[in-house]
């Protein structure tokens, strides 16, 4: 089954929509798998943004996604990979449409709420990065045959 990586960067902590945000991903029937409450070194940020690395908001990027908490998460389902990123909406919030989580609670580029990994190799690379093996709970949702066909 497929994972992915999500973080609810520190505005989406202190606008406290950490409990909208998980409700939205548990309600379409994905599997949450791994989940902490953590600050960010500048180490492990750097590493996450590693490919923004030469860009000219990276050390915006940086200080920002240091600045308060993160909700770390990997979750696991069927196509969760892009389904995620398309729950989570177009990287400018302006952009992105109504009814995604960027569209409906953001409106900088640089306060996008939530982060998402983009492929199952970033997915993959992320999840390592950020979780250790026994830090993620294999389980199979007892619902999960009316998730599924
Ligand atoms: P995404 O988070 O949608 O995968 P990305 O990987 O291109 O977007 O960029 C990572 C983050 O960097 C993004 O969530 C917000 C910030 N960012 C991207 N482009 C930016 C820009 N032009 N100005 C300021 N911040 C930017
Ligand atoms: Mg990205």
């Amino acid at each position: 089954m497929e994972r992915t990586f999500l973080a609810i960067k520190p505005d989406g902590v202190q606008r406290g929509l950490i409990g909208e945000i998980i409700r939205r991903y548990e309600a379409k029937g994905f599997t949450l798998v791994g989940l902490k409450l953590m600050n960010v070194s500048r180490e492990l940020a750097e590493k996450h943004y590693g490919v923004h690395k030469e860009k000219p908001f990276f050390p915006g990027l940086v200080e920002f996604i240091t600045s308060g908490p993160v909700v770390a998460m990997v979750w696991e389902g069927e196509g969760v990979i892009a389904s995620a990123r398309k729950i989570i909406g177009a990287t400018n919030p302006l952009t992105a449409e109504p009814g995604t989580i960027r569209g409906d609670y953001g409106v900088s580029i640089g306060r996008n709420i939530i982060h998402g990994s983009d492929a199952p190799e970033t997915a993959q690379s992320e999840i390592a990065l950020w979780f250790t093996s026994e830090e993620l709970a294999s389980w199979q949702p007892t619902i999960n045959p009316w998730v599924y066909e």
